[in-house]
């Protein structure tokens, strides 16, 4: 056996382990100004969290070479404990999400309609962090699930922090916020069986859905292609309920916010949105990562629908039901300033994680209404943060910290950082400028509101229409936008085991659209059509359509910001490649190459090209248009790749833009696209059809083809 001394000096390899040779020397590192010991290789020294230097991480401390653990290795002790502490409690909605820094700027002055510090100064930046989400999957699903995304905005202003809470849809689920744990639970995995995860494609949420009528408006809304986004950057947000704003003389203007994404809106087609799931379950997260790391920063303006009590009174249904929307082309979205996100985070757990959005917090200027939503989530996200975050110091935490001063007397707790000075500790005190804080007229004032009335647990006759704004929404889409409401709606029932749970769901779809509901009613092979779902409100109201509400009649005609997959092999063309290049650049969108090995390939002129994929690794999902430069040799080559093959296929199933060269005949015909050509795949012969084809891809899909690709 060896001696003790002999085996400290390998590690559990047998390496020879390097000695840890401390210099003199220290050095300052970080924004805190600390000085830190420095190893002899430059980097500064391991220590334990009480800042002992630590000579040994590699081997606990034994009694001799094979002996037991020592009780007192605290190095050891600290650091497993650390360990098995590391995790807190997930977001028992909204887990999976990511965040980034940025800064929001007024376009003009809004102090006629608010009293805001934020709106007052035009060009003035306020320092934001952003937080997008999934809501039904764990912390770990994947980005691409069939699901509403939150839009969480913390805006760091001059007078406090003011969050907007908001999703990727303007409306929600249900009206009175006792209803939401049913709908969470009933939304989330089954609780026998802990599956299907972050999906409604279930019989609980089928089941819960068909019983509350006032969930068919966001329905339709979650069939449609807002819950399968191309990214965050491609999305709008919205606050959802009616807010006030109140100016300096007291008057208040309802207001319902809007994030407008400067790239305009995209989504993936739901085939693409499982294989991305699978080929990158961190599509979403990746790609604000990557815009944000190569200087391209995502960009949203914030809009203001504005409106008065005569508006609210008027208006066909009630602006404190939150299963509502006001159609912009009624009262129109006012824009006025934008949301830059420019920073990633430095650490994901201290800030994404951490951050805690509070529906609460509001600042002066800024008011609530009675939305009956909104009411009860005031209480709930305070009430979570102190279970997620363990205590109410949460605060306290810098990514939850206002940056303007704060004082109050509020003191102690677990963890408390920020911590009152001087002997008072109380109001009122007599001890003049030494007592601490003190109120100020100019603090925040609540909208002095009348209210009165008989308590009572009632919905208002006032919120009883669930299905005119649902038709409304579904024939404001394209005819290709309602296919893909109709095919989720199929989809996600043909997962339902239970007959009668997919019949009440065809009878509230009656209620909707007949043509709907017959196309549901046939997907599903039902033999008969149900009776109409009994309506609380019989009669509905057949208001006009509202192009606002689709995807596909805003597009941006743009390709910026988008990404192309180009394939190549050894012996491809180099003048066509660098000729893309710039048509690529130009147009403001991306270029990623992908190959047979991902080192790279010998091009024509022999220049050596790096990938950044292996073919099997980037499938054509990942893109939103591609194009294929393959040699002859390498056509050959890669039509006798599978995953080649389904690169191809899947692009042409997907409606992309395909561009290729003559030599790449041998994949498409393997692929069986070679006889299907159509417009949108463009055969590149030289420099000049590069251009030609990047300005096709400003129409990202190609959707006529629709019909090819779709018999069943
Ligand atoms: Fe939330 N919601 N919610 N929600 N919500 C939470 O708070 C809740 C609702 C939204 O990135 C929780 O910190 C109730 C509408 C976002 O950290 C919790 C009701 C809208 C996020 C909670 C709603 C949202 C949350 C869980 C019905 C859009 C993620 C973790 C009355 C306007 C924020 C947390 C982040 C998170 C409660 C409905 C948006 C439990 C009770 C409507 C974006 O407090």
């Amino acid at each position: 056996m060896e001696n003790g001394k002999a085996a400290s000096q390998h590690n559990s390899n047998g390496q020879k382990r390097q000695s840890a040779q401390f210099a003199d020397q220290q050095v300052t590192l970080g924004e805190g100004g600390e000085t830190h010991q420095v190893a002899g290789n430059g980097t500064p020294v391991l220590t334990t969290q009480q800042g002992v230097p630590v000579a040994d991480d590699q081997n606990s401390l034994k009694v001799g070479s094979r002996g037991p653990t020592a009780l007192e290795d605290f190095h050891f002790r600290e650091k497993i404990f650390h360990f098995d502490h590391e995790r807190i409690p997930e977001r028992v909605v909204h887990a999976r999400g990511y965040g980034a820094h940025g800064y929001f700027e007024l376009y003009e002055s809004l102090s006629d309609i608010t009293s805001a510090d934020i709106f007052q100064r035009p060009g003035e930046k306020t320092p934001a962090f952003v937080r997008f989400s999934t809501v039904a999957g764990n912390k770990g699903s994947a980005d691409l699930a069939r699901d509403v995304r939150g839009f969480a905005v913390k805006l760091y202003t001059k007078e406090g922090n003011w969050d907007i809470v908001g999703n990727n849809i303007p409306v929600f689920f249900i009206q009175d916020a006792i209803k939401f744990p049913d709908l969470i639970h009933a939304a989330k995995q089954e609780p026998d069986r802990g599956f299907p995860q972050a999906q409604t494609a279930h019989d609980n949420f089928w089941d819960f859905a068909s019983l509350m009528p006032e969930s068919m408006h966001m329905i339709m809304w979650i069939m449609s292609d807002r819950t399968i986004p191309r990214s965050f950057r491609f999305m709008e947000g919205f606050g959802v309920h009616t807010f006030r704003l109140v100016n300096a003389e007291g008057k208040s203007t309802f207001v319902k916010f809007h994030w407008k994404p400067k790239l305009g809106m995209q989504s993936v087609v739901w085939n693409e949105a499982l294989k991305i799931n699978g080929a990158d379950p961190d599509f979403h997260r990746r790609d604000l990562w990557d815009a944000i790391k190569m200087g391209d920063y995502p960009e949203w303006e914030l809009g203001l629908q504005l409106f008065d009590e005569d508006f609210a009174e008027k208006f066909d249904f009630d602006v404190l039901d939150a299963t509502k929307l006001i159609p912009e082309e009624v009262v129109p979205v006012r824009r006025v300033g934008r949301l830059v996100l420019d920073r990633c985070v430095d650490n994901f757990f201290a800030e994404t994680e951490q951050v805690a959005f509070c529906t609460q917090n509001i600042v002066p200027g800024i008011d609530f209404t009675n939305d009956p939503l909104l009411q009860g989530r005031n209480f709930s996200y305070l009430d979570t943060q102190l279970k997620r975050l363990g205590g109410p110091n949460f605060t306290h935490i810098p990514i939850n910290a206002p940056k303007c001063p704060f004082l109050n007397f509020q003191q102690d707790g677990h963890m408390a950082m920020t911590n009152p000075k001087g002997r008072a500790n109380y109001e009122p005190n007599s001890w003049g400028a030494q007592g601490g804080p003190r109120e100020s007229p100019k603090g925040y004032h609540s909208y002095p509101a009348e209210e009165s009335g008989p308590k009572l647990r009632i919905r208002p006759e006032s919120f009883a229409d669930h299905y005119s704004q649902a038709r409304q929404f579904y024939i404001s889409q394209t005819p290709v936008e309602q296919d893909h409401i109709a095919r989720a709606l199929i989809f996600e029932l043909s997962k339902v085991e239970t007959p009668a749970i997919r019949m009440r769901i065809v009878s509230h779809l009656l209620n909707i659209d007949e043509e709907l509901a017959q196309q549901v009613g046939d997907g599903l092979g039902l033999k008969q059509l149900p009776k109409p779902a009994e309506a609380a409100k019989p009669t509905r109201k057949d208001l006009k359509e509202s192009p606002a509400l689709s995807i596909l009649k805003n597009s941006p005609n743009s390709f910026k910001g988008r990404k192309i997959g180009v394939v190549l092999t050894d012996g491809s063309d180099m003048a066509l490649l660098q000729a893309l290049k710039k048509a690529v650049k130009e147009e403001g969108a991306l270029l990623e190459i992908i190959a047979p090995k991902v080192g790279g390939v010998t091009a024509s002129d022999g220049t050596w090209v790096e990938a950044k994929q292996k073919i099997n690794g980037g499938p054509s999902v990942l893109y939103d248009a591609v194009v294929l430069l393959p040699s002859k040799e390498g056509a050959k080559l890669l039509s006798m790749e599978s995953t080649a093959r389904d690169f191809v296929a899947d692009a042409f199933a997907h409606m992309k833009f395909i561009g290729y060269v003559e030599s790449a005949m041998p994949l498409l015909e393997k692929a069986c696209i070679a006889d299907s050509l159509d417009e949108a795949c463009i055969a590149l012969k030289d420099g000049a059809d590069t251009t030609k084809f990047v300005e096709a891809c400003r129409q990202v899909r190609f959707w006529e083809r629709a019909s090819k690709v779709h018999a069943v």
